[in-house]
C-alpha cells in the first residue's frame, strides 16, 4: 500500500514558502500553541460538553496515546466517521498528534462507501461513533474489520459493544514529541467527482493550515467568534472555510450542532451567541423560512456563509433582511480552491458572484472546449492551481490523467464567468455529477447500482432542476425484457447495496430504450444530455 503524498514543484513549494503561505506548522504543533496561548478559553461546546483548548489538547494527547498503544504507527491511515460531536475533535487531533492519518468519511455513508474508502486508504483502523440519526453504526464496523484487509481495529465513540471505547484509549497522556514534517500529507479528504466511488483527497499541514489562516481573516474571525458546525464535520466547508479550524485557529469557539435543522441550530445560536456558520443552498431556504416565526434570539448572528451549489441571487438577496447577516458566498472544492465573497464588498457582488479565490497565488484559467482562454465575462472551464490546490489524487493514475493538465492545473469540471476583479459566477458543470443539495453524486456509481437489479436493462442517471433541492437525481431505466420493476422495487434496492441515503434516485423514469447513434454508440454524457434534455422538453413522465 503506498503512503499517500502530495507533492508541488520545488520551485513552487519554495515560493509557498517564501511568501509565508507555508508557515512550517504541523496540526499538533497548531494544537499545542493554541493550548499553551489560551489554556483557559472554550474551544468546543456540543452536547454537555465543555472543552477549553487545555481540555481539548489533553483529551487530544490521550486518544493519541492510545492508538499508539494499539500498535498504529506514523503514516498509517484511520478512517474517521463521526457525527458532530466533542468526541470527533479530539479523535481527529488525536491521529493528528499521533502522526496517524484520518481519512475523513461522512456520517451518511453506508457500507458501499466505507468498505472502499478503507480498503482504497489502506486503513488500518475505523473510529466511529455508535448511532446516529437512527443508524447503528456496530454492524457496519464488524463488515469493516472482517472485510477489508489491514483493518484490525475498531474504535467507537459511545456505546462500543465488543469493541474499543473511545473513552477508554490511552492513560496519562503522549509525552512523544508531535509530527513535525509539514509538508507530509495531514489527512485524506474525499471528492464528490464524477466518476464511479469517491477518490482520496491528501492534503498537506503547509497546504492545509494556508487555507485556515487565509480564511479566518478573509472572513473576519476573532477570539470573540463563535462558529456553529452545522454541517457535517467531515466535510471541508465546515472544516476550514472558514470552519471550525478557522476559529480554533484564533481562539474562538466552535458550537457542534448535531444536525442543522433550524429548530436545534436556532436555539444553538440563541444560547451560545453564535456569530458565524456556514450552510448549504437549500438549508439556507429553510432557515430564512423558519426564521420569522422563530421564538429564539439570532441577532448574534453576523455572518452566515453558503456554499457547495449554487445559492441563486433570488435567495441571496433575502439573506440579510430575513436573517440581519452578512451573506458569504463561498465556492470550494476538497481539491483546494475556495472562493470568498468579501464581506466588505458592494451588496450586489455578494448577491450574484460566488467570490474571488483565497490567494494571489491562486492561478485560475477560464477555457473553452479546445483549451483556449475565453475573453472575461464569457463562460468557460475552470482550472486552477496554486498554494493549497492538491496537485493529485491518491493513487489514481488515470483519474489523474485527466483531472489534471500536465503543468499541474487541476480541471474542476466547473463552468464559471470571470469577472473583472477575478470575482467568478458559477454557470454550471461539465462534469457528470449530480449536485443534490451540496452532495456530489457520480452519475456511474448509482447507474452501477441500477444495472446490478437483474429487471434493468441499461440505466442513466441525470441531475433534474429542482427548487428546493438546486438539483435532483433522476435515473432514466430500460426495463429488462419481460421485466415489471417498478420504481419502488429499485429504490429499494438499490438502498438495500448500503449507500448513503442522498444517492438513492429521486426520480425513475423507465423509457423503452436509449436511442443510439447509426453506429450503434454513443457515449454516455451524450446519452444523459439527450435524455434529459428529451424529458425536460417533453416533460413525459413514463
Ligand atoms: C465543496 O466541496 P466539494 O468538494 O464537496 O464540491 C466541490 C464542487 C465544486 O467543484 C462545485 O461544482 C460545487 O461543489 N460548488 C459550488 C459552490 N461551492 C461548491 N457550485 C456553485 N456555487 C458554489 N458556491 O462543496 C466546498 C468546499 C469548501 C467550501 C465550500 C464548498
Amino acid at each position: 500500500m503506498t503512503t499517500p503524498e502530495q507533492i508541488w514543484p520545488e520551485k513552487l513549494a519554495q515560493t509557498y514558502v517564501e511568501k509565508g503561505y507555508w508557515q512550517g506548522e504541523t496540526f499538533g504543533q497548531m494544537l499545542d500553541r493554541l493550548a499553551q496561548a489560551y489554556p483557559e478559553r472554550m474551544a468546543v461546546i456540543a452536547g454537555e460538553a465543555r472543552w477549553s483548548y487545555a481540555e481539548l489538547a489533553r483529551r487530544a494527547r490521550i486518544a493519541a496515546e492510545g492508538f499508539a498503544e494499539l500498535g498504529l504507527e506514523p503514516g498509517e491511515r484511520v478512517l474517521l466517521q463521526m457525527p458532530n460531536r466533542a468526541e470527533f475533535l479530539a479523535a481527529a487531533f488525536g491521529l493528528f498528534y499521533a502522526g496517524l492519518i484520518p481519512v475523513y468519511a461522512l456520517p451518511a455513508h453506508r457500507e458501499t462507501e466505507v468498505l472502499h474508502l478503507a480498503a482504497k486508504s489502506g486503513a488500518r483502523a475505523y473510529v466511529v461513533a455508535d448511532r446516529h440519526d437512527g443508524f447503528d453504526y456496530l454492524p457496519l464496523a464488524r463488515r469493516v474489520l472482517a472485510e477489508v484487509e489491514g483493518v484490525e481495529h475498531v474504535i467507537v465513540a459511545g456505546d462500543p459493544g465488543e469493541f474499543t471505547a473511545f473513552d477508554a484509549l490511552g492513560g496519562e497522556g503522549l509525552s512523544a514529541p508531535v509530527p513535525r514534517d509539514p509538508q507530509a500529507v495531514a489527512f485524506l479528504q474525499i471528492s464528490g467527482g464524477s466518476t464511479g466511488l469517491p477518490k482520496l483527497i491528501p492534503r498537506t499541514h503547509d497546504d492545509y493550515l494556508y487555507s485556515v489562516r487565509a480564511s479566518a481573516e478573509i472572513c473576519g474571525l476573532s477570539a470573540r467568534s463563535v462558529y456553529l458546525c452545522a454541517l457535517p464535520a467531515a466535510h471541508n466547508f465546515p472544516m476550514s472555510s472558514p470552519g471550525y479550524l478557522g476559529v480554533l485557529h484564533v481562539g474562538g469557539t466552535v458550537v457542534m450542532s448535531p444536525n442543522p435543522q433550524p429548530d436545534i441550530a436556532f436555539r444553538l445560536i440563541a444560547e451560545h451567541g453564535v456569530t458565524i456558520t456556514g450552510l448549504v443552498p437549500p438549508l439556507a431556504l429553510l432557515w430564512m423560512q423558519a426564521a420569522p416565526r422563530s421564538k429564539h434570539d439570532l441577532s448574534s448572528l453576523e455572518v452566515l456563509g453558503v456554499g457547495g451549489a449554487k445559492f441563486i441571487p433570488e435567495a441571496a438577496a433575502k439573506v440579510r433582511p430575513v436573517l440581519g447577516c452578512t451573506l458569504q458566498q463561498v465556492f470550494g472544492m476538497a481539491e483546494g480552491l475556495v472562493n470568498y465573497t468579501r464581506l466588505d464588498d458592494p451588496e450586489e457582488m455578494i448577491i450574484n458572484t460566488q467570490g474571488r479565490p483565497i490567494s494571489p497565488h491562486d492561478e485560475v484559467l477560464v477555457l473553452d472546449d479546445d483549451g483556449k482562454p475565453v475573453p472575461e465575462g464569457e463562460p468557460g472551464n475552470l482550472y486552477t492551481r496554486g498554494p493549497y490546490t492538491i496537485r493529485g489524487y491518491h493513487a489514481e493514475p488515470s483519474a489523474n490523467a485527466r483531472s489534471f493538465t500536465p503543468d499541474g492545473f487541476y480541471r474542476t469540471g466547473d463552468v464559471v464567468r470571470r469577472l473583472p476583479g477575478g470575482y467568478l459566477e458559477v454557470r454550471g458543470r461539465a462534469g457528470d455529477h449530480i449536485n443534490r443539495a451540496g452532495e456530489k453524486i457520480s452519475a456511474e456509481e448509482v447507474e452501477d447500482h441500477l444495472i446490478a437489479h437483474e429487471g434493468v436493462f441499461d440505466a442513466a442517471v441525470v441531475a433534474l432542476p429542482d427548487k428546493f433541492l438546486g438539483e435532483k437525481t433522476c435515473a432514466f431505466v430500460v426495463r429488462a425484457e419481460a421485466g415489471d420493476v417498478q420504481s419502488k422495487d429499485l429504490k429499494a434496492f438499490v438502498r438495500g447495496r448500503g449507500i448513503a441515503e442522498f444517492k438513492v434516485p429521486d426520480q425513475i423514469v423507465f423509457v423503452p430504450e436509449f436511442q443510439t447513434t447509426a453506429v450503434g454508440k454513443v457515449s454516455r454524457k451524450a446519452l444523459r444530455a439527450a435524455l434529459k434534455d428529451n424529458y425536460l422538453n417533453k416533460g413525459d413522465a413514463a
